[in-house]
């Protein structure tokens, strides 16, 4: 059952931030954390596949054994893991003490802007690895999330959500995460100052084997072939969507509403087509071209695109 206090956002150095979960004394101290050269940060912005490449690290660490991460949940004296208390939020409550006394190799995923995060990173210490979605998908993806999570304010309408994440002509920063426009633009230019891979949601859906065959070398991951092989099962849509780490089942009622459906919901490219109207289609289409003009990387908006 979902609270009824009505959730908040919070602005801390240009970071939409939910209020209760992300606490600014402790974000500051990211900044300044050292970092060691088998560090991993997936960054992202929210709805961008996050979950997903969470589901290739654990699976690549534990070179594509099932087993191996199931014996992690039987050891934990938690009997509530999801995947990400395999690999945390760097922002979350209480996750910089637990980042400092962890044990290598360090596997955390975050949403914050380039300049919150560690400024080892620009020293070539720890790796990133960016996903970047196209935004349609995103605004609809976020939509349903809206309407799950209780620490963000459920949408009247998706007409409204809409409105909200495109204010005017821009990408709005009034939603959690910010602007998409800020985010992966700011991430993007430093690309080439820090050990970075890049990579879209879009060439997941393309290619999933290429993908965790280029995040395994990123990473300097030595696996055979068989194995990396177990790695993109148990990363496709449809093994995810029955692993209850993935959908978020064993969190909190209180914290997600499990009747407004599933975590792993669609799964595909092109979504925005049953949500959008013409109308809204081409304000997006306007607002994206005018503020990514100079951007040298283009999107899949479609699945039959690629198929
Ligand atoms: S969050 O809340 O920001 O952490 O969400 P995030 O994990 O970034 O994004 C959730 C969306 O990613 C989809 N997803 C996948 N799609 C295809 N294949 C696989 N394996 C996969 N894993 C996660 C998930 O379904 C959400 O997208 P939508 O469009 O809502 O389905």
């Amino acid at each position: 059952m979902a609270t009824s206090t009505i959730p908040e956002l919070i602005t801390h150095k240009g970071c939409r931030m939910i209020k209760g979960i992300h606490h600014p004394h402790e974000v500051d101290q990211i900044q300044d954390l050292e970092l060691r050269d088998s560090d991993v940060f997936v960054v992202t912005y929210p709805k961008s596949g996050t979950i997903w490449m969470q589901q290739i690290l654990l699976a690549l660490k534990s070179k594509g054994n099932e087993d191996s991460v199931q014996s992690v949940e039987r050891v934990s004296t938690k009997d509530t893991l999801n995947n990400w208390d395999l690999v945390p939020w760097i922002e979350g409550p209480g996750k910089v003490l637990e980042f400092v006394k962890a044990e290598s190799p360090r596997h955390n995923v975050t949403h914050l802007l380039y300049h919150l995060m560690p400024q080892e990173l620009s020293r070539r210490r720890g790796k990133v690895i960016y996903v970047a979605r196209n935004p349609k998908d995103i605004l609809v993806s976020f939509y349903y999330f809206h309407k799950m999570l209780s620490e963000l304010e459920t949408p009247k309408s998706f007409d409204e959500f809409f409105d909200k994440f495109i204010i005017g002509d821009v990408f709005s920063a009034a939603v959690f995460g910010g602007s998409w426009f800020e985010h992966v633009k700011s991430w993007f230019s430093h690309k080439d100052d820090i050990d970075m891979l890049f990579l879209t949601y879009e060439e997941m859906i393309q290619d999933l084997q290429t993908v965790v065959r280029r995040t395994a070398e990123f990473l300097g991951a030595d696996l055979t072939q068989d194995q990396l092989n177990s790695v993109v099962k148990q990363s496709t849509f449809k093994n995810m969507k029955q692993n209850p780490r993935a959908n978020y089942e064993k969190m909190d009622g209180n914290l997600i509403n499990h009747q407004e459906g599933r975590f792993m919901r669609k799964g595909t490219i092109g979504d925005w087509k049953n949500h959008f109207t013409v109308a809204q289609s081409e304000r997006f289409d306007k607002v994206f071209k005018q503020e990514m003009k100079d951007f040298p990387v283009s999107f899949i908006w479609d699945i039959q695109e690629i198929s």
